[in-house]
């Protein structure tokens, strides 16, 4: 199988986050591309290519163009405030508030972000643009007949919405591949995420839709992030009434609970007939990672490839999230590998 890398995720390197009163490294660090990208080889997955640059087109089919305008200028404009510091925001247009746009720096930052989470760095304008194109790559194969692909994006996307990022996320690369297969003339494409969180970006982008089947198994947002979205009545609205689909799952969910809910998505999928299909694959459902509650084992990764091969779709998959660092490796290539049967 084809993956698609670019050494531009490095230009994205937040220092911290808030975890447990705590500022502490970020989780979503440059290694952990660095140990997948190290798997893919280790076990000659296949070819590795570079992104083409397919431009800010694509992107702004998914996302407005005043938040692409503000993520491009932010680092510049916080530069110039000669502080030395990720930029990170520290209020938003909550109830009671008004949701304006101000003009401060900082009033915007808040008004294009949901949390905390999406630190702005020197490099991180580079690094999600090229993110972006690796997952639009990865889509141009599957649209040249490749069976699967795997676009080996960081920073992760399917938290951002049209106009907002957190979550570690600025750019919504699987919403984005998702839309450049409508544009080149699928009529159908379903979204499996699996990553331990609720993909709200990708369902928020395509709430109101039936072109794309949103589906997602992550952790009960009334105890886990992103808390706000995610629950199982949640099914779309408008022309996408029945269109998204979620399976939240308890704390302590292991292979066992997993893999019921992994059927019932797939049975959605199958029962949608997509022309495609794109699996927004986050493997921080492993029982070892640091911030999250599901008990997969190594093993159960390839048991994950192996039921979405048997759906039979061209098959584009876009790395999420997973922060068991010398682990992610290892899990994302073993669906990978379940997928190709090898
Ligand atoms: C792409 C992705 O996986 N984003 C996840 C963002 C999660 N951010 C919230 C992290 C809060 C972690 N709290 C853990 C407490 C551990 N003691
Ligand atoms: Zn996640």
């Amino acid at each position: 199988m084809l993956t698609i890398y670019s050494d531009d995720h490095r230009l994205h390197h937040g220092r911290c986050e808030l975890i447990d009163g705590e500022l502490k490294p970020c989780f979503e660090m440059p290694a952990r591309a660095d140990y997948v990208l190290a798997r893919v080889r280790e076990r000659a997955l296949g070819e590795v290519h570079e992104p083409h640059d397919f431009g800010r087109a694509p992107i702004e089919r998914v996302h407005a163009l005043d938040y692409l305008e503000f993520l491009e200028g932010a680092w510049a404009r916080w530069a110039q405030e000669g502080v030395d510091g990720d930029l990170m925001p520290y209020i938003f247009p909550t109830r009671g508030l008004r949701a304006v746009r101000p003009d401060h720096l900082h009033g915007q930052l808040g008004y294009y972000s949901f949390d905390g989470g999406a630190p702005i760095t020197a490099g991180t304008w580079q690094a999600i643009y090229s993110s972006a194109q690796v997952a639009l790559t990865g889509q141009q194969a599957i649209a040249d007949g490749a069976h699967g692909a795997f676009a080996l994006c960081r920073p992760p996307g399917h938290h951002a919405a049209a106009d907002l990022m957190g979550g570690y996320c600025y750019l919504n690369n699987v919403a984005i591949a998702a839309q450049a297969c409508l544009d080149q003339g699928a009529r159908r494409v379903a979204i499996l995420d699996v990553d331990y969180h609720h993909g709200n970006g990708t369902q928020s982008i395509f709430y109101a839709r039936n072109d794309v089947l949103v589906t997602s198994i992550h952790g009960d947002p009334r105890a886990e992030f992103p808390f706000f979205l995610g629950y199982a009545d949640e099914e779309g609205e408008g022309a996408g009434r029945g269109f998204n689909y979620n399976l939240p799952l308890a704390a302590g969910s292991d292979w066992t609970l997993y893999s019921q809910a992994l059927d019932s998505a797939c049975q959605r999928i199958a029962a949608y007939a997509p022309d495609v299909v794109l699996v927004s694959l986050g493997v921080d459902t492993f029982k070892e990672d640091p911030i999250s509650q599901f008990k997969l084992d190594s093993p159960d990764y390839l048991r994950m490839g192996a039921r979405i091969a048997a759906l039979g779709k061209p098959t584009l998959f876009v790395m999420e999230g997973g922060y068991a660092v010398e682990e992610i490796g290892i899990n994302a290539v073993n669906v990978l590998e379940g997928f190709q049967g090898t």
